[in-house]
Formats: C-alpha cells, sequence, structure tokens
C-alpha cells in the first residue's frame, strides 16, 4: 500500500489528500494533516475524489469522428490529422483558431497550452471557463486595487471580528472554507450573510439579508450611505490610500436604505443591522463568489464592494480583505498561466510592446501576435457566424456549462475542426472531430494554486489509463508535429522552471521550496521572498500605489422587471456534484445523494400557482423551456426559483434557457444568475 500526497481535484480550497494505492490501482483517499489549508479533514468530494479515476468510461484511446460514430486511432495518426487541420486554417488566418484551457488541469498543462496557441499559431485567442466565472473580479479588482486575486488568506479568516458573505454559499461550494467561518463564529466572529436563498452558511448567520437578485449595488451603496451617516468610514485610509473618494460621497447619498428597500426587497431595518456590524467590527472581511459576479454588472457588482472595503479600510491586514471565492481546483492557476486573451502569465498585458518583446525574447519565438484574443463567449459567437473556423478545447465542457445552449450546439456543429482533450467522453466530445485522451490529476506532476494565491505539488500516484498521456505532453507533441522546437521539455519541473522566468509572481518559487504542504503563496518574486499572506499592506498594486473608488449606478436593466416572465430564474450548485457533473457523477457515492434535478419554488409561490411538491413543471425563459420536478420550500425569496446547472441528462439542463445576448460590457460575462422565466404546470 502507498500513499501520495496531492491535491483535491474538485475546487479552489484546494484541500491535501493522500491518494492511496494498492499494486499501482488507486484504491481510497486518507487524510493528509499537515496540508494547510484543510489540517485533514475533507469534504464528501474530497473523500470520494478517487472514485471516478478507474471508471469504465475514462477515454483511453485517441479517437477520430467517422459516420458519426468514433474510430479509434493511434497518437501518431490523429496528433498528423490534427496538426494538418491546424495548418490549414492557420495559413488562412491565424486568429480563425480559438483554444480553451483547463481550471481542471495543472499550472504546467496550461502554461504549455497557451505557449502553443501563441508561438505555434500566433493567436491570442486563449482562454478559460474565468469568463463565465471570476472574469468580473479579474477585471474589477484590477480596476480598484492593481490585482484580480483574493486579498487575504483562508486562515485569517479567524481573526476576523465580522464575516460579511454575499452571493457565495461556502458549506457547499468551499466547504473547508465555510468551516473556517464556523471556527471564527465561534472566536466570537458575528456572520452577515446576503443572498436571495437562506442557504447552509445562512443557518449560521448573525444576520441573514434577503435580496432580489441583480439588485446587489443598491444594497452596497445602501450599506456605504448607513455608514458614512454613522460616521464610520476610515478617514485615515481613505486620505492615504486611496482617491477619488468625493464622487463616491456625493453619490451614495442618495441610497437611503428605506428607498433601497423597494428595489432590493431587504427590510429597511436589516440594512442598517448589517452596515453596524461590518462598519463597527475593528477586522471585518468580506467573501463573495458568482452571486456577484455572474451576472451582467457583474464588474460593476465587485468595485461596489472594493468601494466597501476601502471606505471601511478593511483592506491590506489580517482578519480583513475582498475575497472571490475562486471555483475550481485550479482556475486561480490558469489564469496565472497567461490562458486569458489579454495577458500573458503574470497577468502582463499582450498590448504593451515591452511585455511582447520579453515574451519572445524568452521563448526565442519569432514575433508573437500583438493584437489581444476573444473571449470564450465570443468565440461561440465567432463560430456561429464562422470567423472562428476550429476550436481546441482542453478540459471544457461547454455544452452544459455555457448559456443558451442550442446556440452553443449550432456553433460547434459548424466549425471545421473541433478538438476535444478530456479524461471522459463529455457531451461536448461527442461533437468533436478528434478526442484526445488525458491523463487525470492522480496520473500527473505538477502544480495547482488554490484560491488564496497559494502554489503546491499534484504528485502522480498511478499510471493514466490505455494511452491516455498527460495534457501537457499532448500539446507538446502535436507542437513538436507542426514544426515547432520550443516544446522540449523532460518533465513538468522543467516547465515550471520556465513558468518562474516569465512569471514575475511566481519567480522564487523552486520545487524544493513548494515541496513542503504549506508550499508559496504568490507574490514570491525572488529565492529570499516569504511569499505573501496578505496583499496590498502598505499600498495598492495600481500604478500609483493608490486604490481606485468608483461611483456605480444600480442595474436598472428591464431583465430584471419583465411582466410576460414574471419569475427570476437563479442558478448554482450543490454540495455533492461538480460542476458539469463529469467526474461526480462517476462517483457512485456521491451521486446516490444527488441522482436527479429540481427546482426550487417558495412555498407561497407554489400555492399560489397550486403546485404539489415533486411535481413536473415547464419552465420557459424567451429562448427554450425544460421540464423539471418542483421542490417546495420557504427558503427561497417569493418570485425567485432555483436550479442546479450540473444535469445534462434528461429534459432538464438549464442552460438551455439562460441567454447570452446580454453580456457584462467590461468582463464579456453572461447573467448566469438571472434569467427572467415563466413557469406552469407540465
Ligand atoms: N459542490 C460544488 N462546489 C463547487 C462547485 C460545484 O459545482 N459544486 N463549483 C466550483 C466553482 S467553479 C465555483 S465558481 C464556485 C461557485 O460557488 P458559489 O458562487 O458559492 O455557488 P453558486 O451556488 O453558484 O452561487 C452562490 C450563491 O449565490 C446566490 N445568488 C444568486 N443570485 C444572486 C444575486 O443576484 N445576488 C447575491 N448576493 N446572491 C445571489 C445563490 O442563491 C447561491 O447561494 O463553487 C466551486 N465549488
Ligand atoms: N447556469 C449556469 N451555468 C454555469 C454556472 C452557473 O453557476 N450557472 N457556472 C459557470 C462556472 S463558474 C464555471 S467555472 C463553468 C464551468 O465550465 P466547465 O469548465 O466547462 O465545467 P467542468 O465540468 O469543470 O469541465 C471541466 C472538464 O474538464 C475535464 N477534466 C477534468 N480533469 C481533467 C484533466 O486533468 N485533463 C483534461 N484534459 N480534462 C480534465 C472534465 O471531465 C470536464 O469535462 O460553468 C459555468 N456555467
Ligand atoms: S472543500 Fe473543495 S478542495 Fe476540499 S475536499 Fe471539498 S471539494 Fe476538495
Ligand atoms: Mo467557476
Amino acid at each position: 500500500m502507498n500513499f501520495t500526497s496531492t491535491i483535491c481535484p474538485y475546487c479552489g480550497c484546494g484541500c491535501g489528500l493522500n491518494l492511496v494505492t494498492v499494486d499501482g490501482k488507486i484504491k481510497g483517499v486518507e487524510p493528509w494533516k499537515r496540508s494547510p489549508v484543510n489540517e485533514g479533514k475533507l469534504c464528501p468530494k474530497g473523500n470520494y475524489s478517487y472514485e471516478f479515476i478507474n471508471h469504465d468510461d475514462r477515454l483511453k484511446y485517441p479517437l477520430i469522428k467517422e459516420n458519426n460514430g468514433f474510430k479509434k486511432a493511434t497518437w501518431d495518426e490523429a496528433l498528423s490529422l490534427i496538426a494538418s487541420k491546424l495548418k490549414k486554417i492557420k495559413e488562412e488566418d491565424k486568429d480563425a483558431l480559438g483554444f480553451l484551457g483547463s481550471a481542471r488541469c495543472t499550472n504546467e498543462d496550461n502554461y504549455i497550452f497557451q505557449k502553443f496557441a501563441r508561438t505555434v499559431i500566433g493567436t491570442n485567442n486563449v482562454d478559460n471557463c474565468a469568463n463565465l466565472c471570476h472574469g468580473p473580479s479579474i477585471m474589477g479588482l484590477n480596476l480598484t486595487f492593481g490585482s484580480g486575486a483574493m486579498t487575504n488568506s483562508i486562515d485569517d479568516l479567524e481573526e476576523s471580528d465580522c464575516i460579511f458573505i454575499i452571493g457565495s454559499n461556502p458549506l457547499e461550494q468551499h466547504p473547508l472554507i465555510g468551516r473556517r467561518v464556523l471556527r471564527a463564529k465561534r472566536k466570537g466572529a458575528k456572520i452577515v450573510v446576503v443572498d436571495p436563498r437562506y442557504t447552509s452558511i445562512a443557518r449560521f448567520a448573525d444576520l441573514f439579508l434577503p435580496l432580489k437578485p441583480g439588485t446587489d449595488v443598491a444594497l452596497i451603496n445602501s450599506l456605504m450611505n448607513v455608514i458614512m451617516e454613522e460616521g464610520l468610514e476610515d478617514n485615515e485610509f481613505i486620505n492615504k490610500r486611496t482617491k477619488n473618494f468625493e464622487e463616491l460621497e456625493e453619490h451614495i447619498k442618495e441610497f437611503d436604505p428605506y428607498k433601497v428597500e423597494k428595489i432590493t426587497g431587504t427590510p429597511e431595518s436589516l440594512i442598517k443591522e448589517a452596515a453596524l456590524m461590518y462598519g463597527q467590527a475593528d477586522n471585518a472581511v468580506i467573501l463573495y463568489c458568482l452571486g456577484i459576479t455572474e451576472h451582467i454588472n457583474g464588474t460593476d457588482n465587485v468595485i461596489s464592494l472594493s468601494n466597501l472595503a476601502m471606505l471601511t479600510g478593511n483592506i491590506g491586514k489580517r482578519g480583513t480583505g475582498l475575497n472571490p471565492l475562486r471555483g475550481q481546483n485550479n482556475v486561480q492557476g490558469s489564469c496565472d498561466m497567461g490562458v486569458i486573451p489579454y495577458f500573458y502569465p503574470g497577468y502582463q498585458k499582450v498590448i504593451i510592446d515591452e511585455n511582447r518583446e520579453k515574451m519572445e525574447d524568452i521563448w526565442r519565438c519569432g514575433e508573437l501576435n500583438y493584437l489581444p484574443g476573444i473571449q470564450l463567449s465570443e468565440m461561440m459567437e465567432a463560430a456561429y457566424e464562422g470567423t472562428i473556423k476550429g476550436l481546441y478545447l482542453m478540459g471544457e465542457n461547454p455544452m452544459v456549462a455555457d448559456p443558451d445552449l442550442r446556440h452553443v450546439k449550432e456553433s460547434l456543429e459548424r466549425l471545421e475542426l473541433l478538438v476535444v482533450q478530456d479524461i471522459f467522453l463529455t457531451e461536448t466530445a461527442e461533437l468533436a472531430d478528434f478526442v484526445l485522451p488525458a491523463a487525470c490529476f492522480a496520473e500527473k506532476n505538477g502544480t495547482f494554486t488554490n484560491t488564496e494565491r497559494r502554489v503546491r505539488r499534484v504528485r502522480k500516484a498511478a499510471n493514466s489509463p490505455g494511452e491516455a498521456m498527460e495534457d501537457w505532453m499532448i500539446i507538446s507533441r502535436l507542437a513538436r508535429e507542426m514544426g515547432s522546437d520550443l516544446f522540449n521539455f523532460k518533465d513538468s519541473g522543467e516547465i515550471f522552471s520556465e513558468i518562474r522566468k516569465v512569471t514575475p509572481q511566481y519567480g522564487g518559487m523552486d520545487l524544493s521550496r513548494i515541496n513542503k504542504p504549506e508550499g508559496l503563496q504568490w507574490p514570491c518574486p525572488t529565492e529570499d521572498h516569504p511569499g505573501t499572506t496578505i496583499l496590498h499592506q502598505d499600498s495598492f498594486s495600481t500604478s500609483d500605489g493608490k486604490g481606485v473608488f468608483y461611483k456605480i449606478e444600480p442595474n436598472n436593466s428591464t431583465e430584471i422587471q419583465n411582466p410576460e416572465y414574471p419569475f427570476i430564474l437563479t442558478t448554482g450548485r450543490v454540495v455533492f456534484q461538480f460542476q458539469t457533473g463529469t467526474m461526480t457523477m462517476r462517483s457512485e457515492t456521491l451521486t446516490k445523494q444527488y441522482p436527479e434535478s429540481y427546482v426550487e419554488i417558495n412555498d407561497e409561490d407554489a400555492h399560489v400557482l397550486g403546485i404539489m411538491n415533486g411535481e413536473k413543471l415547464n419552465i420557459s425563459s424567451k429562448i427554450g423551456d425544460i421540464d423539471i420536478k418542483a421542490r417546495i420550500t420557504s427558503d427561497i425569496m417569493p418570485g425567485v426559483i432555483f436550479v442546479p446547472f450540473h444535469f445534462a441528462e434528461g429534459e432538464e439542463v438549464i442552460n438551455v434557457l439562460t441567454c447570452a445576448e446580454s453580456l457584462d460590457p467590461v468582463s464579456k460575462m453572461p447573467p448566469l444568475k438571472l434569467c427572467p422565466v415563466k413557469i406552469r404546470k407540465s
């Protein structure tokens, strides 16, 4: 029996665990007590993370589409055909190719992936699912603080006097962060939760503020209004560390809680109490997630939270901060690695000549493309219109995850070339011309970066099934097939050395330094740098070191009030399923807990509509309809319904209803948390 210490393949908490192998096969998971995030504890997904690894459905050989089915192929055959098709499209127009990297893969896999797109193809059309997730955090926090990452660390939640949680349900989505929140509460911290649903974390809150989806800006402005009225702002911090405050000061006078109650549905008295609780605390921290970002004004929501944190001086010290809880195991890392159309690794802008020249120098690749690429949601549209002719997807499943699935399907079907590299034959892979089998987290070496910027090693515990290969190896082989000699890496360690050279935040992290259970948190620019647990301690990362206030207007779009579609559909997650379910639905223990989808509907609404618990309902938006079982509850606001987005089987795929025609103008985020719908019995 062997134990291999590695990192959980699911959420951004990045819990450490030990994989147990017997005769070379992975048989179980045991605690890894020295892992700093989770101290040996795991949520059910981590505990059963070994179950999908040996599933019969794992992809074992390259597949080539033939007569609407797939034929088994050799690597040589598949890669040489893919190379010649990529070359053909590239010759016509290199920006007619798009690349989607994976928040589920290692930093090394993702680094190689964007290097391939940029040096072999010559395009910056390379993105990852952050665009459907925390894209608004990256954009918003860059504008206000100059860095798009979580400001503080997970363990410092326990130093906080008030934890303000908005649009996030950490007990289900980041359970080992949820555990820290509960520990902080036991130490005396006050907990405030703002959500349209009375979630599992809300049950532990000192104050729970219900609000209508999409009205967060009005609420946050109103909290600031009360804080200013009560003189709870931190003038010293505002004067020394920030700029543009005057604009905000005038603006928030309009957001009296009495008026705001009518917009948000949050009782005036609760807005006042919450403002006092946050404003009076010595150290107050904000945790937020997709309830804030997945809106057409997601970036505005994030900026509003930055305003609130700066107004009260809750930045730059322990127990404070503004923390976007990043979703997947390595979404932080895939963004750090430059799997973003406008950034090289380390968030270095591709439009700045100096950055481009530096990359050309290190990569010795000739001239790089100076045009920023297009984002994931734009790539789908471009595929529909024919300007994107080929897409290469590594560990992405848009046929379940993306809004307006009928349109996604049509877009993918119009492509000349679709390559999907995954560990299972996903709904998206079914549509591909080529499917390439990848090794999963347990079968590779490399690094993951968790939500608190902590970089740690991922270790191989077993061989991959059949001929499946590590992602970076597949891409490197394809690069050589296309005539590039920039991908001759012996192992993932050599790739990490190149990552350090290119990515300033990772500069001081050699593999021996991150070998310890706690790894290192970026920025860690030099070998004698201890890593950074708290950002913006003395100055912000903006060009002049000042935090920037912005005046933000609420979103008054008609989306929120629509008489023809009177209910607001919001979508999200449950603890036992993960994302598009490719792995959790192949884990018997997890799927037993949550075998099917459902719609949560408020009990008063159900009564008015004469709906019984468990009855099938037909839900329609302006672009589609689904049939789904009702779950009646008082835990959701009247007028709002909730459906988890994990389920792809049957008639219940929720992204058939969600729209992508209006996007957040800054981050291009579609409104996945707000879709007007109507309901009837089916
Ligand atoms: N079990 C499990 N864990 C996961 C995942 C998973 O699929 N399953 N996915 C991972 C990923 S990629 C991510 S990004 C994170 C997501 O983690 P979360 O964002 O915490 O999860 P969600 O359920 O999508 O949404 C969070 C909350 O936002 C609320 N909400 C909806 N609309 C609004 C609104 O307008 N305003 C406010 N304030 N709140 C609103 C919802 O009611 C919900 O409780 O989870 C990660 N962890
Ligand atoms: N309605 C609605 N839609 C949503 C959301 C929502 O809240 N509501 N949330 C959005 C969010 S936050 C996100 S992050 C996206 C997620 O969208 P996706 O990233 O498309 O979803 P995942 O299921 O995480 O897909 C990852 C794929 O990677 C594969 N994989 C796992 N490990 C490996 C590996 O080592 N190598 C390779 N090559 N493949 C691997 C998995 O099998 C899976 O097919 O969905 C978005 N869609
Ligand atoms: S909290 Fe997240 S990282 Fe930790 S065990 Fe659960 S899914 Fe894995
Ligand atoms: Mo996400």
